[in-house]
């Protein structure tokens, strides 16, 4: 039963006191944040990686670079495409390398949201990275999944399918070395 219990990702951090019994279900969860293209372009990836691993109080379990295609942009923003700026959503989200990453730990989800700001820079809180490197709602430097249960497991699985998650040592020296061989 113990193993079978560990295979459930949501029971994972799950701890038993001596004699065996569940004492605690802890809310490990993973979340999926992506440095925006025009923030890739700014040259901006390396210090917001610097930013999550300092807030975050999390590990970062997957990294990669790639230009989504439009099928994946849509997929990914699907809950949008009524909204009047969708076209220019996926238009900005496809223009080029992204930095998508999986981040690892208790309530990660929600502290990514903290730790990014507001979806409008304008409203967003000091030291927040959409504080500090957005430059308006629609080039907001980062993405990250929403607190909507279900949310940030269904994108993990359209960014990172099949990936077995592991941590990352140095996720800001792992940023600099994928984002020097995308601009290359
Ligand atoms: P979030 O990224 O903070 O979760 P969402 O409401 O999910 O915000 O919107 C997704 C993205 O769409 C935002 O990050 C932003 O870049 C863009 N967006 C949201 N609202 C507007 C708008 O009113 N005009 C232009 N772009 C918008
Ligand atoms: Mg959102």
């Amino acid at each position: 039963l113990f193993i079978f219990l560990n295979e459930l990702s949501w029971l994972r951090g799950m701890g038993s006191d001596p004699t065996g019994c569940i004492i605690s279900v802890m809310n490990m969860q993973k979340t999926f944040l992506a440095i925006k293209p025009k923030a890739m372009q700014r040259g901006d990836a390396v210090d917001i990686v610097k930013v999550l691993e300092k807030s975050l109080g999390a590990e970062c379990v997957a990294m990669k670079t790639y230009t989504p295609s439009k099928e994946l942009a849509e997929k990914h923003y699907e809950a949008l495409n009524d909204k009047p700026f969708f076209g220019e959503l996926i238009e900005s989200f496809t223009s080029g390398p992204i930095l998508g990453m999986v981040w690892q730990g208790e309530n990660v989800v929600a502290k990514a949201r903290e730790v990014m700001g507001a979806t409008n820079p304008a409203d967003a809180a000091e030291g927040t990275i959409r504080k500090l490197f957005a430059k308006s709602i629609g080039d907001n430097a980062i993405h990250g999944s929403d607190t909507e249960p279900g949310s940030a497991q269904r994108e993990v699985e359209i960014h990172f399918p099949a990936s077995d998650f592991t941590p990352i040592a140095d996720p800001v020296a792992e940023a600099q070395k994928l984002t020097q061989a995308a601009a290359a």
